[in-house]
């Protein structure tokens, strides 16, 4: 029994509070105070409150994390996926000038604000499903000023919407038409002048690599980690996406949060994710939207115990996805995870690959980011394609609508 009154309490509520599986504690009640969850419990032992919420009986879960998405970018790539439809491959198109550097004109050429407004129609739609942790890459810019409008872009979003946002560097995405031909160059660049630059001014909160045939070497890689190590910053990787490039294992040996994609990872890529902690980032909305067939490793990740974490990958080439309950049901149909693995995916698991253990379960001390449910079971949240089955979200303890007027 608590005794000091709650800012807030939820009553009548059903909680998967991600704690060992669902951890479902039915007739329940969480208090909020502070922002953090003071207490939960059954309901008849709940302390006293301001003010009570009673939810009828609903699921609650912790409000989901989106780790990976590429989400700050300008301009739109219709007409390259019909392009593809019509016989070009992803890497066809981004050895032409396409693809990434399409999308890095197009982000170079507007202007901060432009960049926020495109961005945020987006990000409410992530919202509007639950998401209160969400991860933006850069990747876009190339230059260091384009850099850091796109990273500042990513912090803006976290002050005028309600959600926590983690910014990734992913300078070492594309090599900038202006290094062509010198990668070694653009990468020694990245790791003197704009890895520094950006960290100084708080921008970076890790860092990220394409180490892929059409993005940078295993070698340059292992640089861009070196640059971050000295920064004390934490790394992750676009690994094994395309072809074995060995990055998971490299990612691991950084001790890195997460190695992410993972459609061609080896077995030697699995046994160094698991003894490193490293958690598995899948992408199915990559693998569904390039109609890839080899599927990441899934069994293998299961039985050496890597925690397998899901996310959109909202992008504009390779996975224009801004649901993460539709991810989750990618996840189940394409690959046969089970509807708790991708719940699980999207809270406590992409909480870890953030370093984050302050959100992602339900427990006292946690920070209260909550979602609330329209749904019979937690798997039902994977299973209706295009639900909006949100009914209300909590951000830090403040209770909001799931969908955001702007205006
Ligand atoms: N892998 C991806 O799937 C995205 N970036 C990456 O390294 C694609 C980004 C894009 O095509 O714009
Ligand atoms: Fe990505």
């Amino acid at each position: 029994m608590v005794t000091e009154a709650a800012d807030l309490l939820f009553t009548n509520v059903r909680l998967a509070t991600m704690v060992d599986g669902v951890g479902d504690l039915q007739d329940a009640a969480l208090a909020v105070r502070g922002g953090r969850i003071a207490w939960l419990g059954a309901r008849r032992d709940a302390p006293p409150a301001a003010v009570i919420h009673d939810c009828g009986g609903a699921w609650m879960t912790p409000g989901l994390v989106d780790c990976h998405t590429h989400i700050v970018h300008a301009g739109e790539r219709g007409g390259e996926w019909e392009a593809r439809l019509n016989g070009a491959s992803y890497e066809d198109i981004a050895r032409a000038g396409g693809g990434i550097l399409s999308t890095v004109r197009a982000t170079r050429a507007a202007a901060e604000d432009a960049l926020l407004h495109q961005s945020l129609p987006r990000i409410r739609a992530l919202l509007a499903e639950g998401v209160t942790t969400l991860e933006i890459k850069s990747g876009y810019g190339l230059t260091l000023l384009d850099e850091a409008k796109m990273l500042r872009v990513a912090r803006r979003i976290g002050t005028v919407l309600p959600v926590n946002v983690h910014t990734t560097f992913l300078g070492a995405h594309a090599l900038p038409p202006e290094f062509a031909g010198r990668a070694d160059a653009y990468i020694d660049d990245l790791c003197d002048r704009m890895l520094p630059a950006l960290a100084a001014e708080g921008l970076v909160d890790a860092v990220d690599a394409f180490c892929e045939r059409i993005g940078f070497t295993h070698a340059q890689t292992a640089r861009v980690f070196a640059a971050a190590r000295r920064l004390g910053l934490p790394v992750k990787l676009h690994a094994e996406q395309l072809s074995d490039q060995d990055g998971a294992a490299l990612v691991a040996a950084y001790g890195g949060l997460s190695a992410d994609h993972l459609e061609y990872l080896s077995p030697a890529g699995v046994a160094a994710m698991a003894r490193a902690g490293t958690v598995a980032v899948l992408l199915p909305g990559a693998y569904y939207f390039l109609r890839e067939t080899c599927m990441p490793p899934l069994d293998a990740l299961r039985a050496a115990g890597v925690p397998l974490a899901l996310a959109t990958d909202c992008n504009p080439g390779t996975s224009p996805l801004t649901s993460l309950l539709l991810a989750m049901n990618l996840a189940c149909t394409l690959w046969r995870m089970t509807p708790l693995e991708a719940l699980r995916g999207c809270t406590v698991h992409a909480a870890r690959a953030l370093g984050r253990s302050d959100i992602g379960t339900l427990a006292p001390g946690m920070r209260a980011d909550l979602a609330l449910w329209d749904v019979a079971r937690p798997s039902d949240l994977a299973y209706a394609l295009g639900a909006r089955p949100c009914r209300l979200v909590v951000h830090g303890g403040a209770p909001r609508a799931p969908e955001i007027d702007l205006h």
